[in-house]
């Protein structure tokens, strides 16, 4: 599932320092001349694409990036500093686009392409540049020039890196609104999503990942029962799967086990690869077990459903052991990708070692004739 990720910056790049115009005064050098220095130029707008960042929404609430000016030049031929340039990191796939017209500023394909946004002003001259043999002692001076703004459209695909799965009213909903900026309905009946909602789940500045909530599951779902089980299909290029349990079911019937084995069936039906996906156990609504009967309930909880893999205990209501949990996700999802670049690395050098001789057919080489 695809879904578009928004936001509208301003870039405003320092203007120039102005030239000025100044005359050497010194003992003993009567006729000194001009020594007025040119301002530094103002601090220029980049964008740098990261491959280790994977949302824009840090930009939701960062909209305005400044840089400084360039300081005025100075008397005794000082030249004012330049001002440093910004450089806007984001994520490999994000396509810029010029807010008002439409016209595309950088299409961000690859990790560290880097693109002028906002050009700093030029500096201004000092009247040390219009010394010449005619003018000896020139007032002229000129100031710097403007830096350019723009207001940006950013756009961004972005593919959700986590699933969220379970039984109608597990609490998925609940749990994608406290910790993402999805906000999907959330009601005491079963079967309250019937779409997919994807929320970006921001962990810290220029740290954020996606997570998918999608209709309940429950079992004879691949025959259809309930919503049927092709929502499952949004899950399939997701990292991480997490299975939200209610551990404090409403009704005493309902055995939480039974319902979490229906789920784990229903995923294997319906694709081995998706069964086979990591997946971390979530049991949620722990508010709800008195605080003395939890160690024991969630420990018979994970016997009885024979769990070896990784468990977190929450209450997606009152957002307890929601804060580790979603830490943890940001940690294994980073792992995730340093592993993949590190493979993609070596498969690169390997390449590049088997190549023995140089044949100048292989569309690999270029031959400069
Ligand atoms: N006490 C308590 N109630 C919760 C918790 N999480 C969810 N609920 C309640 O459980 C009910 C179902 O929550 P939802 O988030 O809609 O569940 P869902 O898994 O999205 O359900 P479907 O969309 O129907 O599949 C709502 O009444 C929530 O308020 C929790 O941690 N503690
Ligand atoms: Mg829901």
């Amino acid at each position: 599932m695809k879904f578009i990720d928004e936001a509208k910056i301003e870039v405003i790049a320092g203007d120039g320092g102005n030239g000025v115009a100044s005359f050497c005064r010194e003992k003993f050098r009567p006729f000194g001349g001009p020594d007025g220095g040119d301002g530094g130029k103002g601090g220029s707008i980049w964008v740098l694409a990261d491959r280790n960042i994977n949302t824009l929404v840090d930009y939701r609430y960062a909209r305005l990036h400044k840089a400084k000016n360039g300081e005025n030049g100075r008397g005794s031929d000082c030249y004012g500093k330049g001002a440093d340039d910004i450089e806007l990191r984001m994520p490999v796939g994000t396509l810029i686009t010029d807010y008002n017209n439409g016209e595309i500023i950088a299409d961000l394909t690859e990790h560290g392409q880097m693109v002028l946004l906002a050009k700093g002003g030029e500096g201004g001259w000092g009247n040390i540049h219009f010394k010449s043999s005619t003018n000896r002692a020139p007032r002229q001076k000129s100031d710097g020039k403007e830096g350019e703004q723009r207001e940006l459209r950013l756009e961004l695909k972005v593919l959700a890196d986590v699933g969220l799965l379970g039984m109608p009213n597990a609490g998925k909903s609940t749990f994608i609104s406290a910790v993402s900026n999805a906000r999907p309905k959330v009601a005491d009946y079963p079967f309250t999503t019937l779409h997919p909602n994807l929320g970006v789940v921001r962990v810290s500045h220029e740290k954020s990942f996606v997570i998918a909530d999608i209709p309940g599951l429950i079992e004879g779902a691949a025959e259809g029962a309930g919503l049927g089980h092709q929502f499952l299909r949004h899950l399939q290029r997701t990292r991480l799967l997490l299975h939200i349990v209610d551990l404090a079911p409403f009704e005493d019937t309902v055995d939480p086990v039974k319902e979490a084995k229906a789920i784990v069936k229903e995923l294997k039906k319906y694709d081995e690869s998706l069964f086979e996906k990591p997946r971390w156990l979530v049991l949620n609504k722990l508010d709800v077990v008195p605080e003395d009967d939890r160690k024991k309930r969630v420990k018979d909880f994970v016997k009885r459903f024979g769990w070896k893999g990784p468990v977190f205990e929450i209450s997606a209501l009152t957002r307890d052991g929601c804060e580790d949990l979603v830490v943890a996700i940001y940690e294994y999802l980073a792992e995730q990708r340093q592993q993949e670049h590190r493979s993609e690395e070596t498969q690169m050098v390997e390449e590049a070692r088997s190549i023995t001789s140089i044949d100048p057919d292989d569309p690999r080489f270029k031959v400069f004739e």
